[in-house]
């Protein structure tokens, strides 16, 4: 089976964005790479890069799955995200501050995509191992939901049988200072875990 799983570089005044830090950890000898075809992108926070890249190797690589990770700073949970909205507004993540109003990102086309992983089950998962795990309705309207929004429609039009979906992770533990030690946030190899099961659930799905 495919997999493309995909993650972010840092952005802001991140120096590390967690979602890159665990699929590093996957990729670095899980024995599912091994058995599957498994292919790792990091995309930059740009929407025009972020979105050519993803376009580009969905195409090419021809995923029977996918399932992108990013950063909800502030989180204390592993998100699982429902719903891709056809909607993006470039923010200056630096300032934050709102550049443009939102804007449709693929006109003509559906004002929003479901996830099609079993993400009940993996909700179930991660709950029955004591995993922080929440659903979202909301993935924002930033590169994350826009990264989702593009895998959902490229994949449909790729095969009827394929998955993509998005999970927003928090902060990793490792990277909060001192100073700021009241931030949420999982430890790596926790969070590692719960994306390695996931995978697994996504796999066996397809054998349902
Ligand atoms: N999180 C941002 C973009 C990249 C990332 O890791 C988001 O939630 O849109």
């Amino acid at each position: 089976m495919k997999i493309l799983l995909t993650g972010f570089e840092p952005f802001g005044d991140l120096e590390v964005n967690p979602s890159q830090a665990i699929l590093e950890r996957i990729t670095d000898g899980h024995t599912l790479c091994n058995l599957h075809e498994i292919n790792t992108v990091i995309l930059p926070v740009r929407f025009d890069s972020a979105g050519a890249r993803i376009k580009k190797t969905i195409q090419e690589f021809k995923p029977d799955a996918i399932l992108s990770l990013g950063l909800s700073d502030g989180s204390d949970s592993i998100t699982l995200e429902r719903k891709a909205k056809n909607l993006k507004q470039d923010v200056d993540v630096l300032n934050t501050k709102n550049i443009n109003g939102p804007k449709l990102i693929l006109l003509g086309r559906p004002i929003s995509y479901k996830s099609t992983l079993p993400l009940e089950r993996i909700y179930r998962s991660l709950m029955d191992r004591n995993i922080p795990v929440t659903m979202s309705d909301d993935a924002g309207k930033y590169i994350c939901n826009y990264v989702f929004y593009l895998a959902c429609h490229q994949i449909k039009l790729l095969k009827n049988s394929g998955k993509a979906g998005f999970i927003h992770v928090p902060l990793m533990s490792e990277q909060i200072l001192e100073s700021t030690s009241d931030v949420p946030s999982l430890p790596l190899s926790l969070m590692v875990n719960a994306i390695e099961s996931c995978i697994e659930i996504i796999i066996t799905s397809f054998r349902l």
